[in-house]
């Protein structure tokens, strides 16, 4: 009997069982159970899903940094209606600028962030700049000099929150606590809902969570959004991570896969409203980051080249020195993007 299988065997609550056995650190793990879409997939449980290649125009997909819809890599599980992995569907080269977004774009005002939960908006306006001016302080240092024994404001950052701020007390969303949601990561999205085959999905509300390679996260339902009928999306970039997909009921024993940087996650119809929880960071596989992750050359203006006909990118090019931070930060670091809509078409916030 395989070590899962007995863990199993004991009955209740498999989901908090096996969360426990893939968290665990001495003896670790055995990882065979675990789904990688990265390589081949032949578990059985595994079916590749047609996505809609046709609704998003090459010109479309390139302008977030998307490979062609034709060329995703998209699966399903069986028994899990609705839920769609596509394994890295980005273009080579344009993580980068994503990961920079999440690192020193997105945490800045007028996002939310956990930090500003006990410092003043003053003390979390210039959170990269501050880091960065910490770590190239540290880097600088003689050996004699005193070692830095603050984390930075950027090992510190746990949450960003985008467009309806969740609350995490109440777990609410409020007409009240909003600000605009990212313009590119909303395009972004769209292409991503697009190729799936849902029209118009409003992104509304994003939660960013960063990991360090100690850090899980635990078995939740998504579904304070008022509209459980629109997909959820999920991105990962950095470190890898178990990905843990249970059932309708908490216990319910749940199917454990590899999230790797890049890979986008729908979790929609059936399985929209489904236990899940990541139990543990991984180190991504050998090359995966340091091929996936090369900061190109700066792009040509692709502004002035676009025919009126095609859409202009969102990618920005990514300094040397932004980049050097961001390569630092995820060498053992992971960060999640989840995108959600909150409303459904006509819908407003009951009054409170
Ligand atoms: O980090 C992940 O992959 C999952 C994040 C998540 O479930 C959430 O933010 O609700
Ligand atoms: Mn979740």
């Amino acid at each position: 009997m395989s070590k899962m299988a007995a863990v199993m065997e004991s009955g209740e609550d498999a989901f908090k069982q096996l969360f426990k056995f893939y968290k665990r650190r001495k003896p670790p793990p055995d990882f065979s159970d675990v789904i990688d879409f990265s390589g081949k997939v032949c578990t059985g449980k595994v079916d590749p899903i047609q996505l809609s290649p046709r609704a998003v125009s090459d010109a479309a997909a390139s302008s977030v940094g998307l490979r062609p819809v034709r060329d995703w890599r998209a699966f399903g599980l069986q028994g899990f209606p609705g839920f769609i992995f596509i394994s890295n569907p980005f273009q080579r080269g344009s993580q980068p600028f994503w990961i920079r977004q999440c690192l020193k774009t997105y945490p800045q005002k007028p996002n939310v962030c956990n930090l500003d939960m006990h410092m003043s908006p003053c003390d979390t306006k210039d959170i990269w700049e501050r880091s960065v001016h910490s770590l190239s302080v540290l880097t600088c240092s003689s050996p004699s000099a005193p070692r830095r024994h603050e984390k930075s404001l950027l090992e510190r950052l746990r949450w960003v929150t985008l467009g309806y701020h969740y609350n995490w007390d109440t777990k609410l969303y409020s007409a009240d606590n909003y600000t605009p949601f990212p313009a590119d990561l909303q395009s972004l999205s769209q292409q991503i809902t697009l190729g799936c085959g849902f029209s118009d999905f409003r992104p509304q509300a994003g939660i960013l969570n960063y990991y360090r390679s100690d850090s899980s996260l635990g078995i939740h339902v998504d579904e304070s959004e008022l509209d459980h009928s629109r997909p959820l999306l999920s991105f990962c970039f950095g470190q890898s991570a178990v990905f843990l997909l249970g059932g309708k009921q908490r216990q319910d024993p749940p199917t454990a896969m590899f999230m790797h940087s890049g890979d986008v996650m729908v979790m929609s119809g059936q399985s929209r409203l489904l236990y899940h929880a990541v139990p543990r960071i991984v180190p991504s596989p050998p090359g995966l980051l340091t091929s996936e992750l090369q900061n190109p050359p700066s792009p040509p203006n692709q502004q002035n080249q676009n025919t009126p006909t095609e859409k202009s990118s969102v990618l920005e090019p990514v300094s040397e020195r932004d980049w050097t931070v961001c390569l630092g930060y995820i060498q053992s670091s992971r960060i999640n993007v989840t995108v959600r809509q909150v409303l459904g078409a006509e819908q407003n916030f009951p009054h409170s």
